[in-house]
């Protein structure tokens, strides 16, 4: 029985020493392996005296036992060393302290964004970036609205000191685009877009739209309504039928308010499309001559379509938003249940 607790005492100091897997291993064979010292004892039983078996045999578990948690713990302390040495060398960040930040999330706006853009980018659309501050000429003339036209009361503008506007649309691109890539094209652009709005819960003074250009020869509605068709499915993860009805807007001739099939209902009627079935989405139409010659393209020989998402009024639709405002709170708890979906 001595001998037993001198063979614990010399297994602690042992593995005191040691300081490497290797090392470990054959500490292990050394006590629990085949031959080992623990092992030995064991095999000894047989020629114990039947009156100190039980006693024997109970000594010789314990210290079998306590030699496994001391080996144990030793590869814990070895592992534990190693991440800490490859952290000193490397100077990385130490992966295995538990994370208390929270995750993060996309903002709604941005969800849709992506989504939206990664649609058309599979129809072989190209993405454009805009202006905030735009010139006069870019948000209103170039798109048909001269200046004194009444047109222009349809988007109450912020006007800078210098004369230049915050877009009021993201329409605005349109003739810088056309400059940059002439004939043919096909390209979105989503931006931010400001008006000096009374605000409710569906109207707010900082919004997006996304706006889309195709230019071809024969290009016509029905290429507009495909593009937007495969757009809305893809949006809402269901067929979405559209209608078109007459719209005014001096950039497009002719002009149309773009309605989807509700797709809450699938036109059969609720709250969400005011029981009509139809939801009044999208403006858009046939790129005005005008236009076009002012973007340096040939009318007589190329057409266009164009369209003007407001995207602001989409998220809240896919996510289930009731208060525009809240897009651009900064509520981040609010925010924050939106996942991709
Ligand atoms: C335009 O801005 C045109 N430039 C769209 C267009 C482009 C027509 C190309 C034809 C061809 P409108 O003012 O209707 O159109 O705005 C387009 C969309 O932006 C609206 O349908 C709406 O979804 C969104 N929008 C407009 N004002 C606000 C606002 N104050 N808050 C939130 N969304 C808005």
């Amino acid at each position: 029985m001595e001998n037993l607790s001198l063979i614990l005492d010399e297994a602690r100091k042992k593995l005191e020493e040691i300081n490497s897997a290797s090392e470990l291993g054959n500490f292990y064979q050394n006590y629990l392996g085949k031959n080992g010292k623990i092992t030995e004892l064991l095999k000894m039983m047989k020629d114990i005296p039947n009156e100190e078996k039980k006693s024997f045999g109970m000594q010789v578990n314990n210290i079998k036992q306590e030699i496994q948690l001391l080996i144990s713990n030793k590869e814990k302390e070895l592992a534990k060393k190693q991440i800490d040495e490859k952290i000193e060398k490397t100077q990385l960040v130490d992966l295995t302290i538990p994370q208390r930040t929270k995750k993060g999330s996309l903002h709604p706006i941005t969800i849709i964004q992506n989504k939206i853009i990664d649609i058309f980018l599979s129809m072989g659309f190209t993405v454009e970036d805009g202006n905030e501050i735009e010139t006069e000429y870019n948000n209103f003339e170039a798109v048909n609205v001269p200046k004194n036209h009444p047109a222009r009361d349809m988007q109450d503008t912020f006007y800078l000191d210098s004369g230049q506007v915050l877009k009021t649309h993201t329409s605005a691109a349109q003739n810088r685009i056309m400059k940059k890539y002439g004939a043919p094209l096909k390209a979105i652009f989503p931006g931010r877009c400001f008006r000096n709005e009374e605000l409710d819960a569906s109207h707010e003074n900082t919004f997006f739209q996304i706006e889309g250009m195709m230019i071809d020869k024969d290009v016509s509605v029905a290429n507009l309504i495909y593009f937007m068709k495969e757009m809305l499915t893809n949006v809402f993860g269901k067929q979405i039928n559209v209608r078109l009805r007459p719209g005014f807007f001096p950039f497009v001739e002719p002009g149309f308010e773009l309605d989807i099939s509700c797709p809450y209902c699938d036109g059969k009627g609720c709250r969400v499309c005011k029981h009509s079935g139809w939801i009044e989405l999208c403006p858009c139409g046939m790129i005005h001559p005008n236009v076009l010659r002012m973007g340096g393209i040939d009318p007589e020989k190329y057409q266009g379509f164009a369209f003007g998402l407001g995207f602001s009024r989409l998220a809240m639709m896919t996510y289930d938003i009731t208060e525009i405002r809240l897009l651009n709170s900064g509520n981040i708890k609010a925010l924050s249940q939106v996942r991709i979906k």
